[in-house]
């Protein structure tokens, strides 16, 4: 049996109902064998950054979990649960129903582009990092050896780049604004 690690994952949605989109991630992935949901972030709308002009705002979240699954094995169930969700993949940093990303696996280090733990850019995204530091923000990043909070605090803040829209959210008896529900393009 291989030992317990501390996982991050990283959840985005700009294309369709993307409440809906994160809540079933969140529901798949509690629903994976050998692996506990520990701590779920709070809710944020976030400003596209990268890919085409004129796509959608995001949703973005982050979860931490203790699993006894690989990384490689963790990445392909999550790969299963987006395709699940009918994402398309055409452009590079383009709009999605769902992306998931894993930012870290315990001390698992590795740079191949089928699985690049930690995930190379997540510590210069806002996106990320802010809904990390609701989970993990003691976790330290096992490249750069520093808090996750520590290399949120180093990230500007440009005005209007993320707002919190809701703190409990990934249940669907959770009550949330129903705009969030509102079908993106
Ligand atoms: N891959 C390798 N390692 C990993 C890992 N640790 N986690 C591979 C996830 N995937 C990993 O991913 C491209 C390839 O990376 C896959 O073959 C996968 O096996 P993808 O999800 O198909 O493509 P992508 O997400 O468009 O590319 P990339 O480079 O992963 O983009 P990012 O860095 O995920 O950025 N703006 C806001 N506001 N919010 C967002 O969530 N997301 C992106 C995507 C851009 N701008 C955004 C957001
Ligand atoms: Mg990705």
């Amino acid at each position: 049996m291989s030992n317990t690690v501390h996982s991050l994952i990283a959840l985005g949605s700009n294309l369709g109902d993307r409440l809906e989109h994160l809540r079933a991630a969140v529901g798949a992935i509690d629903a994976l064998d050998h692996v506990e949901i520990t701590a779920v972030s709070a809710l944020y709308e976030t400003a596209p950054v990268g890919g085409p002009d004129q796509q959608g705002p995001y949703l973005n979240a982050a979860l931490a979990a203790t699993t006894t699954r690989s990384a490689a094995d963790l990445l392909a169930a999550l790969h299963r649960i987006e395709a699940d969700r009918a994402r398309v993949r055409r452009i590079r940093w383009g709009p999605r129903t769902l992306d998931l990303d894993l930012l870290v696996h315990g001390s698992h280090i590795s740079n191949d582009d089928d699985l690049s733990v930690p995930h190379p850019r997540q510590h210069e995204r806002r996106f990320v990092l802010v809904p990390v530091c609701d989970v993990a923000p003691d976790m330290i990043h096992p490249v750069l050896g520093r808090p996750m909070s520590d290399l949120l605090a180093d990230l500007p803040v440009i005005d209007g780049d993320l707002t919190a829209v809701a703190h409990q959210w990934h249940r669907h008896d959770d009550e949330v604004d129903s705009r969030l529900h509102d079908d993106i393009a």
